[in-house]
């Protein structure tokens, strides 16, 4: 039984700003596949092969059939406790804020408010020619959907060599610049430049705090690390903290 430290209670009692730093971990007791790992795999493609935009102009028939199958299963996940405790949160402190590298729409499912996407949206779609946004349902039955200049429609989502949304990405560091208390939670932390926002809260002074099932690139940065699910080891903060307040 993993017990939760008496200072990290007493940090998060003197505390206004939280941050939640969230990667497909959370998700993973939701039903949503991990990227990295064994469990990552789809159909034997690695993700850095099919989340590129060349992979995308290479065979664009491919990539759509790994995005629909993907948000057919968004869309019958449900929020966990951990996507469901954070929102809770939102209650009993000043500041809370999601940085989230996931795609999923699931801590907006869960009621929480501030959210910042770094990833983009699974949900959203654009043309790779005039940017115009395709946020309905797409018909895929002549073929990848195309938009009226000629443009293939691609799913609105951060692939690799793409820059991340620059509002999403200064929002979410604004808030690592001004966290005191830093979640880290269900991320390997290894692709940037997301995982750099752990050191910009660390260099700025907040306390970090990572749970994972298991060890990652930034355990041995980190001031507290809890390793087990996210769905079991949040509520049992937030279940202690609420019981020292
Ligand atoms: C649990 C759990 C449970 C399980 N409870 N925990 C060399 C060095 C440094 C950087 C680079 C480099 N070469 C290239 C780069 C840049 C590159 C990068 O970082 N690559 C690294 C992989 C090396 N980054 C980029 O390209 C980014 N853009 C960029 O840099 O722009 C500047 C630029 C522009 C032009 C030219 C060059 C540079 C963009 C990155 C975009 C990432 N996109 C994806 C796909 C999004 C769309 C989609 O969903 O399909 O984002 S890739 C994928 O990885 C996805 C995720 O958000 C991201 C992070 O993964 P995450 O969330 O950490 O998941 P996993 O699976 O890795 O980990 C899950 C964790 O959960 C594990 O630790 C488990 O243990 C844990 N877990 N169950 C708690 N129940
Ligand atoms: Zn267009």
């Amino acid at each position: 039984m993993i017990e939760i430290s008496d200072s990290l209670i007493d940090t998060l009692k003197n505390s206004e700003s939280i941050v939640f730093f969230t990667g497909a971990g959370i998700s993973a007791e939701s039903g949503i596949a991990t990227f990295r790992g064994k469990e990552g795999l789809w159909n034997k493609f690695k993700p850095e092969e099919l989340a590129n935009f060349d992979a995308f102009m290479r065979n664009p028939e491919l990539v759509w059939e790994w995005y629909n199958y993907r948000r057919r299963i968004v869309h019958e996940a449900k929020p966990n406790a951990a996507h469901l405790t954070i929102a809770k949160m939102q209650n009993h402190f000043k500041d809370v804020t999601v940085v989230t590298q996931n795609v999923d729409n699931l801590h907006r499912r869960a009621g929480s408010k501030k959210i910042f996407e770094l990833h983009g949206n699974i949900e959203k779609n654009y043309c790779i020619n005039c940017k115009k946004d395709f946020n309905e349902e797409l018909d895929f039955s002549s073929g990848v959907p195309k938009c009226d200049c000629g443009g293939l429609i691609r799913p609105g989502v951060v692939w690799f060599g793409e820059f991340l949304p620059e509002d999403q990405y200064l929002g979410g560091e604004k808030a690592a610049m001004n966290a005191e208390v830093f979640f880290v939670v269900g991320t390997s932390a290894v692709v940037y430049p997301a995982a750099g926002l752990v050191y910009t809260a660390k260099a700025s002074g907040a306390t970090i705090v990572e749970i994972n099932i298991e060890e990652t690139e930034i355990s041995s940065s980190v001031n507290y690390s809890y390793f087990g699910k996210a769905g079991e080891i949040l509520p049992k903060i937030f279940e202690e903290y609420k019981l020292r307040v």
